[in-house]
C-alpha cells in the first residue's frame, strides 16, 4: 500500500510542477485570456454534472480580492478512497494530471473540448483553493495551496444539501501580469454557456465593489432563443426559428436557424459548448445538407425557371445559426485546434438537418417559399456581381479604374513596411499628404459617404467609389477572389476626425472590413489612429493632450494657465501637427482592431448601424470594445 501511495504520491508533485514550470501549455496564457480561463475550467465541471442531469443550477461569485466561486447543486464530487491513488476521489481530481476528464469515466464529461485540462490545473495556479462538497447527508471540506494538500479531507458532519463549492485565488506570481477579472468577459461567456445549455441556471454576482452587480441566465429554449438572439435587431423572413436535434452513437447533435433580410451570414458551430472559429466537420455537414436540400425543394416545387440552381453560398445569404454537438471524444485539428476534424460528424450532422428541415418546409410552405426565394436572389445577384468585379480586377492602383484615384502611394513596395491611412475628408487628406512620409506612408482620402454594406449586396457595394478604391489601394481583390497574401500594406491605418460622424464613418469601414476582408483584421493589419483632442500651448511651448484628464493634469503642471484649443476635427490641424501627434511612428498610438468574438462584433455592429441611437451613442463614448490599446 505505502508503495503505491508514494509513487502516486511522486507523480502528482511532477504533474503539479509540470503545470507550474509550463502554465501557457495547459491553459494557453499567463494573461488575461488563461487567468479567466481558470474560472472556464471549473464552470465546465459543474455544466457536466449538470448534463449528466444531476444538477441544474451554478452559481458564480467574484469575491473581494479576486476570489471566484463557483457553486453547484450536483451530487457533489466522490469522496471515496481512489484504489490507484490511495486518496479521496476529490483528492486525486483536484490534485492528479488526468487527460481532458478520461479520469476513471467512460463518456461522463461532455463539456470544455478544448480547454478541458481538469481543475487539478487550476488548483496548481492558485494561491489556494478550497473545495467544499456536500454529499450523501455529509458535508466534506479540503484546502490546498499552490496544489499542494493541506489537511486531509475533513467531515464536517451532516448535511441537507448536495453539491459542490470551489473557491480559489489564481496565484499572483503566475498571473504577473493581470489578475483582475473583466465582468464583461465571464457575463457574456456565462451567457452563451447558458444558451448553449437549456434548462440550467447561471448567476453571476460581482461583489468586489460597494454595489453589487449580477446577472442571471436560463434558456429553456436553448440555442433556439439564441438564434432568436442574435437576429433580435434584424428583420426575420419567417417567424419561428427552425430547429433539429438528434443523438446518433452518444454524438449529440442540434441546429437552429432562421433567416433574416440582411445579406450576411453568421454561422456558429460549437462542439462541446466551445466554439469552433475554423468550423470543422460539422460545418461541413451543415453547408453540404442545407445546399441539397433546399436546391431539391427549389426544383421539386418548380420555384426554379428553367436551369437554376443554388450554390452553397446563395442558399447561406441573410442566415443566423448555431450548430452544437457534444460529443464524447472530439478530435480537433487546424492552426489553432479550433476546427472539429472528427470525421463521422458530417454524416450525422447531415442526416439529423436533412430530416429536421425537410420537415420543417414540407409543414410551413410558405416560409419555405420566402427561404428559396432569398436564395434564388441572392444567385442572380451573384451573377450580376460576378460582372461588376471585373472592374477591379487585374489593375493595378495606379491605372485608374474609369475614375480618379486619389491615392497617394508611398514608395515603399515591401508591404510589412508600408502603410495606408484612410483619412475622412479632402482638407485632412490634404494635410496628410503633407504631412506624412511618403517614404512608406500611403494616403487615401475618402470624399463620399461610405456605403453601409449591411444594406447592400456585392453587385451594388462594387458600384461604391469609396469602397472600389479602397479594394484597388488593398490589392487583395474582393469576393472569390479576396487573397490576404496580396495586401500592399500591412498596416491600414482609419483616421477619422474624434466626433460622432468620424466614429460612424469608422464604424462604417469596419463593417466593410469584418464583412468583406475579415482576414485583414484576423491577421492584424487594421488599426486606428489617435489623433489628439486637445493643444495647449504657453509662449513658445506646445503639447498635446489626448484625454480630458490628460488635458487637465497637463495644464496643472505649466505654471501659467496655457492656451487650450480642443480640435474638432483632423482638417483643424496643420500637417507638421498631424505628423508629429498622431502619424509619426515614434510618437503615435494605434490601437489594432481585433476580432476575438465574431459573434460579438457582430451584435455591436448591428447596435452601432441600427435605428437605436442610444446604446450606439453609449458605445461610441465608452471607445470601441472592438478595439485594444496596443502600444508601438
Ligand atoms: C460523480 C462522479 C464524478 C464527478 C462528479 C459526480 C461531480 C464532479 C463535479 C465537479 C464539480 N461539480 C461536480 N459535481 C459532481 C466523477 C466523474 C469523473 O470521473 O470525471
Amino acid at each position: 500500500m505505502d508503495q503505491i501511495y508514494d509513487s502516486s504520491n511522486i507523480q502528482i508533485l511532477e504533474g503539479l510542477e509540470a503545470v507550474k514550470k509550463r502554465p501557457g501549455m495547459f491553459i494557453g496564457s499567463t494573461g488575461p485570456r488563461g487567468l479567466h480561463h481558470l474560472v472556464w475550467e471549473i464552470i465546465d465541471n459543474s455544466v457536466d454534472e449538470a448534463l449528466a442531469g444531476y444538477a441544474d443550477t451554478i452559481d458564480i461569485k467574484i469575491l473581494k480580492d479576486e476570489i471566484i466561486e463557483v457553486t453547484d447543486n450536483g451530487r457533489g464530487i466522490p469522496v471515496d478512497t481512489h484504489p490507484k491513488t490511495n486518496l479521496p476521489a476529490v483528492e486525486t481530481i483536484l490534485t492528479t494530471l488526468h487527460a481532458g476528464g478520461k479520469f476513471d469515466n467512460k463518456t461522463y464529461k461532455v463539456s470544455g473540448g478544448l480547454h478541458g485540462v481538469g481543475a487539478s490545473v487550476v488548483n496548481a495556479l492558485s494561491e489556494w483553493l478550497e473545495v467544499e462538497i456536500h454529499r450523501a447527508g455529509i458535508e466534506y471540506y479540503q484546502r490546498y495551496e499552490r496544489g499542494i494538500t493541506q489537511c486531509t479531507l475533513e467531515d464536517r458532519g451532516p448535511t441537507d444539501k448536495t453539491g459542490t463549492r470551489i473557491s480559489f485565488k489564481a496565484d499572483r506570481e503566475v498571473f504577473k501580469e493581470c489578475h483582475v477579472y473583466d465582468y464583461e468577459t465571464l457575463r457574456l461567456r456565462i451567457q452563451q454557456m447558458a444558451f448553449l445549455n437549456k434548462g440550467i441556471t447561471f448567476k453571476l454576482i460581482d461583489l468586489r465593489n460597494s454595489e453589487e452587480i449580477s446577472d442571471t441566465y436560463r434558456y429553456d429554449g436553448g440555442i433556439k432563443e439564441y438564434v432568436e438572439y442574435l437576429n433580435k435587431n434584424k428583420d426575420s423572413l419567417h417567424e419561428d426559428v427552425i430547429y433539429a436535434e438528434g443523438e446518433v452513437e452518444d454524438i449529440v447533435v442540434e441546429i437552429a436557424m432562421q433567416y433574416n433580410n440582411a445579406f450576411n451570414q453568421n454561422i456558429f458551430p460549437f462542439t462541446n459548448n466551445i466554439h469552433n472559429i475554423e468550423g470543422g466537420t460539422h460545418e461541413e455537414g451543415f453547408r453540404m445538407t442545407l445546399t441539397r436540400v433546399l436546391n431539391t425543394y427549389g426544383k421539386t416545387n418548380n420555384i426554379f425557371k428553367k436551369d437554376e440552381s443554388l450554390l452553397g453560398d446563395d442558399t447561406r445569404e441573410g442566415l443566423t445559426a448555431i450548430i452544437s454537438v457534444k460529443h464524447p471524444d472530439p478530435q480537433f485539428e487546424g492552426q489553432t485546434k479550433g476546427k472539429l476534424g472528427s470525421t463521422e460528424v458530417r454524416r450525422i450532422v447531415a442526416q439529423i438537418l436533412s430530416e429536421g428541415l425537410e420537415r420543417y418546409l414540407m409543414e410551413n410552405p410558405q416560409s419555405a417559399r420566402i427561404i428559396i426565394e432569398k436564395a434564388l436572389l441572392a444567385s442572380r445577384a451573384r451573377l450580376a456581381a460576378k460582372k461588376a468585379r471585373e472592374a477591379t480586377r487585374r489593375k493595378s492602383p495606379l491605372d485608374g479604374l474609369g475614375f480618379a484615384s486619389k491615392l497617394a502611394d508611398c514608395r515603399e513596395k515591401d508591404p510589412s513596411k508600408a502603410e495606408l491611412y484612410i483619412v475622412e475628408g479632402d482638407s485632412a487628406g490634404g494635410s496628410a499628404k503633407q504631412g506624412r512620409d511618403s517614404g512608406f506612408q500611403a494616403i487615401l482620402p475618402l470624399r463620399g459617404k461610405v456605403l453601409n454594406v449591411e444594406k447592400a449586396r456585392l453587385d451594388k457595394i462594387l458600384a461604391n467609389k469609396e469602397i472600389l478604391s479602397m479594394i484597388t489601394a488593398f490589392g487583395t481583390g474582393i469576393g472569390d477572389e479576396f487573397n490576404a497574401d496580396l495586401a500592399r500594406y500591412h498596416k491600414i491605418v482609419i483616421m477619422t476626425d474624434a466626433d460622432v460622424d468620424g466614429a460612424h464613418i469608422r464604424t462604417l469601414l469596419l463593417t466593410f472590413l469584418f464583412r468583406y476582408m475579415r482576414p485583414l483584421i484576423e491577421r492584424g493589419y487594421v488599426y486606428i489612429a489617435q489623433p489628439p483632442l486637445y493643444k495647449l500651448q504657453q509662449g513658445k511651448y506646445v503639447d498635446y493632450a489626448f484625454t480630458e484628464a490628460e488635458m487637465e493634469e497637463k495644464q496643472k503642471a505649466l505654471s501659467k494657465r496655457a492656451q487650450t484649443q480642443r480640435y474638432k476635427g483632423l482638417g483643424e490641424m496643420n500637417p507638421d501637427q498631424l505628423w508629429e501627434t498622431t502619424m509619426d511612428p515614434e510618437f503615435r498610438t494605434l490601437l489594432k482592431v481585433t476580432m476575438e468574438d465574431a459573434m460579438d462584433a457582430d451584435r455591436i455592429f448591428d447596435m452601432l448601424m441600427g435605428d437605436e441611437v442610444e446604446p450606439r451613442r453609449d458605445f461610441i463614448q465608452k471607445n470601441a470594445a472592438y478595439a485594444k490599446n496596443l502600444d508601438i
